[in-house]
């Protein structure tokens, strides 16, 4: 399935190392930085290296070590914020807004894990 990538949008910039970035942690696949406008104590962004739009393109073509690298980057935020349930924390909350009724803003595949706070409710 053909989805149609921006080189323009802000996330590559990011990743052409054009924009500075709070880092939190990378691998060879993916990268995790704090979002510019938290929205919880904790609210970390974690991207693919590589040009997926969404998370539905990122699902259906991202190779397996993609996806590894990529779930396990989240893994390694979860524990070094502090929010990981298996070192017995209180949990967070991980969206990945798709689209126009996602209200997606930057089209290429971010996850948002968020913690630190009770979230409120889910749909809005
Ligand atoms: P969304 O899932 O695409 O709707 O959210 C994009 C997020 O990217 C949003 O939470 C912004 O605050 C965040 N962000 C950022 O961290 N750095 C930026 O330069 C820009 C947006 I533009």
């Amino acid at each position: 399935m053909a989805y149609d990538y921006d080189d323009n949008n802000i996330f590559a910039k990011i990743l052409r190392g054009e924009i500075p970035n709070d880092t939190v942690a990378e691998n060879d696949h993916a990268l995790a930085f704090r979002d510019i406008a938290p929205k919880a104590p904790s609210h970390v962004l974690v991207i693919p290296k590589g040009r997926y739009v969404s998370f539905d393109d990122f699902a259906a073509n991202a190779s397996e070590a993609e996806m590894v690298g990529f779930m396990r980057l989240c893994a390694e935020v979860c524990e070094s914020e502090g929010i990981s349930l298996g070192s017995g924390n209180q949990g967070f909350r991980a969206i990945a807004n798709s689209g126009p009724h996602g209200v997606q803003e930057v089209p290429h595949f971010h996850l948002h894990i968020m913690g630190g706070r009770m979230m409120g409710p889910m749909i809005s």
